[in-house]
């Protein structure tokens, strides 16, 4: 190429060149790689044309330059126009196939609930906490020690009947009651002493109100000069707060071989208030746990002075608690995971 003429007429061509590619780009991108072809200084078709300059007359090459430049800042901005358009273009894509009908009805979402038992130890848990007491939970596998001997049932003592136990080993057993955790804390903490521990408990027990697993909750305060009139009294606050303010506790003697005296406690029916009916089988009373006074021997098994301190203590099933709340008849219902049953439970 010698002379302007000439270059302007490939000018025009590339520029015609570029407008009919332009019309086959869809996307930004594609737009960077057909404006390279064009203006990447070393490769593209209009940068290469300033190697043309050395066969230009010396008194064109100001002119030839200058129309080249033009060529470029022409490419240039055409690019720049049609990537613009093309990003919009692109953006409004985006937000139709994005845009959300608001007046269309929600997907309806399917909450969980908490199991009634779980819901039943929170609510325990929260209540005790609430009157100072620490959480102690312990394990489910115990040694017959802790679970029998230490709570003073010794080998061949006949409470052990109360108990089916699940032996694993002539030592190992799965606890039969969270009593068990009573002398790991007694063990480990020195009075004043203010303890419920929940957990699972285990026994070869099976009809509608027993379960081979099921929960308890463990209570237990020791310190100088404690009472089963201290029992009685958190028993009446706590038993009001579960089951209502008008909910009154009665004490009926029972043995434990662990406390001295023992009571099994039950209240008054909160379906009928007492006046009887199917729920409390017309007693207008119903037992919710044992209790009683920490037996001397206990303490002293745990290295705790007798003399200077006393304690009371007392266990609850959980399960029992969510049957007596939820109207549930048979402790299998809650085992079952049936979900007609505990959508109807929403505590
Ligand atoms: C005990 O287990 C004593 N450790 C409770 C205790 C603690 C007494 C501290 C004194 C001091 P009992 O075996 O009664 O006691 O069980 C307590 C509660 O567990 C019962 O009232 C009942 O609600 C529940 N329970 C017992 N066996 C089963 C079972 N197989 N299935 C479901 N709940 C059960």
């Amino acid at each position: 190429m010698q002379d302007l003429k000439e270059l302007n007429e490939v000018i025009t061509a590339i520029k015609e060149e570029i407008r009919q590619g332009a019309d086959a780009l869809t996307t930004s991108k594609s737009v960077y790689e057909f404006k390279k072809t064009f203006l990447d200084n070393k490769q593209g078709r209009i940068g290469l044309l300033m190697k043309e300059m050395r066969n230009v007359a010396n008194d064109q090459k100001a002119e030839f330059g200058k129309t080249i430049n033009g060529a470029k800042e022409w490419a240039n901005n055409f690019f720049d126009e049609l990537d613009q358009k093309l990003k919009e273009k692109e953006q409004q894509q985006r937000y139709e196939s994005e845009k959300i009908d608001i007046t269309m009805p929600p997907v309806k979402i399917r909450y969980g609930n908490l199991h009634p038992v779980t819901t039943v130890r929170n609510q325990l848990t929260d209540i005790f906490t609430s009157m100072g007491f620490e959480v102690y939970e312990g394990t489910e596998i115990e040694t017959d020690y802790y679970n029998f001997t230490a709570l003073n049932t010794p080998q061949d003592h006949p409470a052990r009947d109360m108990q089916d136990t699940f032996y694993l080993s002539p030592e190992f057993l799965l606890r039969t009651q969270t009593s068990a955790g009573q002398v790991h804390v007694m063990e480990a903490k020195k009075p004043p002493i203010k303890v419920v521990s929940p957990g699972k408990v285990f026994r070869s027990d099976d009809d509608a109100t027993h379960s081979p697993m099921f929960s308890q909750m463990e209570g237990l305060v020791v310190d100088e000069g404690i009472t089963l009139c201290d029992l009685k009294g958190m028993l009446d606050m706590f038993v009001q707060r579960i089951f209502g303010e008008q909910t009154k506790t009665r004490l009926r003697p029972s043995y434990f071989p662990f406390t001295e005296p023992s009571v099994e406690v039950d209240v008054s029916c909160f379906q009928c208030g007492g006046k009887g009916c199917r729920l409390c089988k017309e007693t207008g009373w119903i037992e919710v746990l044992g209790a009683g006074v920490v037996n001397k021997k206990v303490l002293e098994n745990c290295g705790i002075d007798s003399n200077k301190y006393s304690g009371f203590a007392f266990g609850l099933g959980l399960e029992r608690i969510a049957m007596l709340k939820y109207g549930i008849n048979n402790i299998k219902m809650l085992f079952e995971s049936d979900l007609r049953v505990l959508d109807q439970i929403d505590d």
